[in-house]
């Protein structure tokens, strides 16, 4: 009998989600089609440097999603689904104190772990969770309410969870069995047509468009799909040129002179969806919400925690300057504190300790290569640095993607305290550990680096970190400028 393995449960699921939301957003087609385009220009424009962070393979098929759910017994039943298909938490976000605009949820993120498995399907999903007990946003009355509601629901069928728990156990399922859980998997994640109750939805809205959308409704639904491509700025320019209106701003580092970091984001405006609302008197009226949207994503390489400290000097700087320039473009603005700022050769960022490579013993390596430091063979061209794409996502992007597409502010009470939400609550909540992203990294660089010193049979240092030393950003007047808290 035929089984199916939880690597291409994966790839198939991926594969499921995007043609639901293909059918249910038709204008995710065109981001899917303008990427591929996209993909291939760079590739012909850039050769094999283009491959550096991802095959086109990869990245052609490549997607994140976005769901919400509305409690920690709900998250954990997610976490069983995306086990089945190996994906495992990673990262913590909390969207609560973001800005511009805070929004009621914490965050995980699901996805492979292992270099191979990224390589065969990087799916990942993006998984928020509600906070109701947060007085800051929801009062006592409200809160209770959404919370009786939330936790008389289910929003995963149980045969769905038996069979996600088959799949974890023996790492596979029988042909006809997988089918049956990706039905079912696929259908959890697809827009319910049942009537949203309009009072009960508006009473939450108030409060967040984000809380409607989790606790309005009986079901849970894919927020939004997203295609990897090698070039964001370009697919904005085609997207426009095709009359999609982008929002302007893209998130994350700038378009500057070096490469690809983190992680850049942009997105379209969540469009209108027609929806069946049920009104105070019982009757159902046809009517839409602007909920789920598009957005795409362009990788590079991952930091290390001396360059993610980097970064925030830099995100920093930028605010900061914006403040003070307010007649200059962002991007123009965040272009020169970056160029100013960070290295912008791989090389440099390696040698400065500021970001993530493997290495590799290049082909012909003369004897007497050996009693050379890690530099040095760099500098020979006897040790290659291959940059680790960052496979997670940014706290500030995320809130900035979230808010692009709120047309107006949460309730938000200063004063009230916030129940505590971090790492540890959410591994509880799932039931399984947290994986560090930054961790993932240096292990991986350090693995590489010692299997590279065994080969060559002398110990290389990895680059030292270099401290939180302060980028040299634009000079700006110290008066009149509140600095940003760190995010
Ligand atoms: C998630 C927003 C964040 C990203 O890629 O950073 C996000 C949501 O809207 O549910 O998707
Ligand atoms: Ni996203």
């Amino acid at each position: 009998m035929t089984r199916v393995s939880t690597t291409q449960l994966r790839c198939r699921f991926a594969e499921r989600l995007s043609s639901l939301y293909s059918v249910e957003v038709p204008a995710y087609n065109t981001l899917v089609d303008v990427s591929r385009e996209v993909n291939e220009r760079v590739l012909r424009r850039d050769g094999a440097t283009a491959e550096q962070l991802g095959s086109l393979a990869r990245v052609t098929s490549e997607r994140h999603g976005a769901i919400r759910v509305g409690t920690a017994a709900e998250l954990g039943q997610v976490a069983r689904i995306f086990g089945a298909l190996g994906m495992h938490p990673a990262g913590f976000y909390d969207l609560r104190d973001a800005h511009p605009l805070p929004v009621p949820v914490v965050s995980t993120a699901f996805r492979p772990l292992a270099r191979e498995e990224l390589a065969q399907n990087p799916f990942r999903m993006f998984t928020s969770v509600l906070v109701p007990e947060d007085r800051r946003f929801f009062d006592e009355e409200l809160g209770s309410r959404l919370q009786a509601f939330l936790a008389a629901r289910q929003l995963f069928p149980d045969e769905l969870l038996i069979l996600a728990d088959r799949a974890q156990e023996h790492g596979e399922l029988a042909a006809a069995t997988a089918e049956r859980f990706l039905d079912l998997a696929t259908h959890a994640f697809a827009l319910s047509s049942e009537p949203v109750d309009r009072a009960w939805y508006a009473a939450l809205e108030q409060v967040s468009v984000v809380a409607a959308d989790i606790g309005g409704v009986q079901t849970t639904h894919l927020n939004h799909l997203t295609p990897r491509v090698l070039d964001i700025d370009e697919l904005h320019r085609v997207m426009t040129e095709r009359g999609i209106v982008m929002l302007d701003e893209i998130q994350g580092p700038p378009r500057w002179d070096g490469p690809d970091v983190l992680l850049r984001q942009t997105s379209f405006r969540a469009l209108a969806e027609p929806r069946t609302f049920r009104e105070a008197d019982g009757t159902l009226r046809q009517g839409s919400l602007r909920v789920r949207f598009g957005e795409v994503e362009a990788r590079g390489v991952a930091l290390s925690s001396s360059g993610r400290v980097r970064y925030e000097q830099l995100v920093q700087a930028v605010d900061r300057v914006v403040v003070e320039d307010p007649g200059r473009p962002r991007s123009e603005i965040a272009a020169a504190v970056w160029n100013a700022g960070m290295p912008n050769t791989y090389r440099e960022l390696e040698r400065q300790g500021l970001a993530q490579f493997t290495y590799r013993v290049a082909d012909a390596v003369p004897a007497g290569a050996a009693p050379h430091t890690r530099d040095e063979l760099i500098d020979h061209g006897w040790l290659h640095i291959e940059p680790i794409v960052y496979e997670d996502f940014l706290p500030r992007s995320a809130a900035g993607i979230f808010s692009s597409n709120l047309s107006d502010g949460a309730r938000h009470d200063d004063q009230q305290g916030g129940p505590l939400r971090d790492a540890a609550w959410l591994a509880a909540a799932i039931g399984r550990p947290l994986h560090v992203p930054e961790d993932g990294y240096a292990a991986e660089s350090a693995a590489s680096l010692a299997s590279v010193s065994e080969r060559l049979g002398i110990v290389l240092q990895s680059a030292k970190e270099h401290g939180p030393s302060a980028p040299t950003p634009p000079p700006s007047p110290p008066a009149a400028t509140t600095s940003p808290r760190p995010r």
